[in-house]
């Protein structure tokens, strides 16, 4: 056995299924997780010391590269200074002032651990402070969606169009889940239907205005804009969850794509760069339900920690550098552009979308715009491609359903040599 062979076998003696996060484990893709030992620009190394271009950068955080010369040397002051106190300080300031000034539909924001905890809070704030605070249960989102594992989001589309969830996971009691609505991503006429059966008691709509967790696909701009309208005209609060386009698709993230201000923002990933930070803000009028000056509760211990405080900070000072957008849009069109060339000259149905720095790949005759549509691709070719490439020294997302990442450090060097892998990789697919 490999390193990676021997470290996956000791790791699922004292660790379900080995891993932390259960996509790491490879179920989807088959095959033995790789155990990284350290990374460095685009690039990371396994424990057998073979190098991949990574395009999963941490699932969205590694925006700049791996090992960023300016976040080391951050994180490493601050440690040095301590590493947490359970007490307010400058940098959750500055970061709070950062994070407002770059995404204007937020007056006020809150510092939590994950996205998770930011996505659970942020429904929570809104159920509070719906209806003019007095207070609202249902909750809309909408399949292949994912915010997280809190209960109220384990939930699968009812039996009925517009009857409500039943839990998509064991240990999340029907109670939770009878309150959250699960519609089709681009749908319109379900939303409008569903406001006209439960406008009055819709706290709050959830939405990843471009979806990354069903792989990508862009929510069109009828379908946002519908979302806006209905709960300004129901008084729901619209959440944009932009954990992963936060500061990926555009330094605005999504919602200064679309040109669409939510209500409530919830952000993650790329504002930790690397270590756990996440947040969720909205105006003043809605964040002063929150605890300590209202009654909608949320806390947390390491909530804005200082040193995973000065790794964001690092991060987001990088990336507002002038022309990096520019930069990370080229690179990553140039991504896609080439697979999807190496595909053609191979003869197989693919096609590739990227919106900023994240892309999707898709083993199908055209774009998925719907949930449906990517539950359609080919997943078992996506799989043969996926470990032709890893064979080639290329980290994929390890599953068909799930956004690819680029970053900075991805030079035309490492985009190159990802295309030339692919040639090879779609060869063998056929
Ligand atoms: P975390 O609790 O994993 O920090 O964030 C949850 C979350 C919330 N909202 C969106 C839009 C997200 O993409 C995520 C987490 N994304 C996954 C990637 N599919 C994290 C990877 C994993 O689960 O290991």
């Amino acid at each position: 056995m490999d390193r990676n062979e021997q470290l996956f076998s000791r790791a699922q003696q004292t660790i379900p299924g080995g891993v932390n996060s259960p996509v790491r484990a490879f179920r989807s893709v088959g095959g033995t997780p790789r155990f990284i030992a350290r990374a460095q620009g685009p690039h990371f190394w396994d424990a057998d010391g073979r190098r991949y271009i990574d395009y999963i950068g941490s699932w969205g955080p590694m925006i700049v590269g791996h090992a960023h010369p300016e976040v080391v040397r951050a994180v490493q002051e601050a440690a040095a200074r301590g590493l947490s106190y359970g007490a307010p300080t400058e940098a959750e300031v500055e970061m709070a002032e950062e994070l407002v000034r770059l995404v204007p539909s937020m007056q006020q924001v809150r510092l939590v651990s994950s996205g998770t905890e930011a996505a659970m809070s942020a429904i929570r704030l809104a159920r509070g402070a719906a209806g003019g605070g007095k207070g609202r249960r249902k909750l809309v989102k909408f399949e292949g969606c994912y915010h997280g594992h809190a209960d109220s989001l384990l939930v699968k589309a009812g039996s009925g169009l517009l009857t409500f969830g039943n839990p998509s996971s064991a240990g999340v009691p029907a109670e939770i889940t009878q309150h959250t609505l699960v519609l089709d991503y681009n749908d319109s006429q379900q939303l409008e239907d569903a406001f006209r059966q439960h406008g009055d008691d819709i706290a709050c709509v959830m939405v990843e205005p471009v979806a990354g967790n069903m792989n990508l696909v862009r929510g069109t701009p009828e379908f946002l804009q519908t979302m806006r309208r209905l709960c300004t005209q129901h008084g729901a609060l619209l959440a944009f969850d932009e954990v992963m386009t936060g500061f990926r698709v555009a330094l605005g993230g999504a919602q200064s794509v679309y040109g669409i201000t939510p209500d409530i923002t919830v952000l993650g990933k790329v504002i930790g760069g690397g270590m756990p930070v996440a947040a969720f803000g909205g105006s003043r009028e809605v964040m002063k339900h929150l605890a300590p000056l209202g009654a909608v509760y949320q806390a947390g211990t390491l909530s804005g920690n200082p040193v995973a405080v000065a790794c964001g900070l690092a991060t987001l000072r990088l990336i507002q550098a002038p022309g990096f957008y520019e930069r990370l849009g080229e690179s990553t069109q140039a991504l896609v552009d080439g697979l999807a060339g190496a595909a053609r000259d191979a003869g197989v149905a693919f096609c590739a979308d990227r919106v900023g720095g994240m892309f999707g790949i898709y083993f199908a005759g055209s774009v998925p715009a719907s949930y449906a549509q990517i539950m359609a691709t080919d997943k078992d070719r996506f799989n043969r491609f996926f470990h032709a490439m890893l064979d080639r020294g290329v980290y994929l997302a390890p599953s068909a359903y799930e956004a690819g990442f680029v970053s900075a450090a991805h030079d035309g060097a490492a985009i190159g040599e990802t295309v030339a892998a692919a040639r090879q990789a779609f060869d063998l697919v056929g």
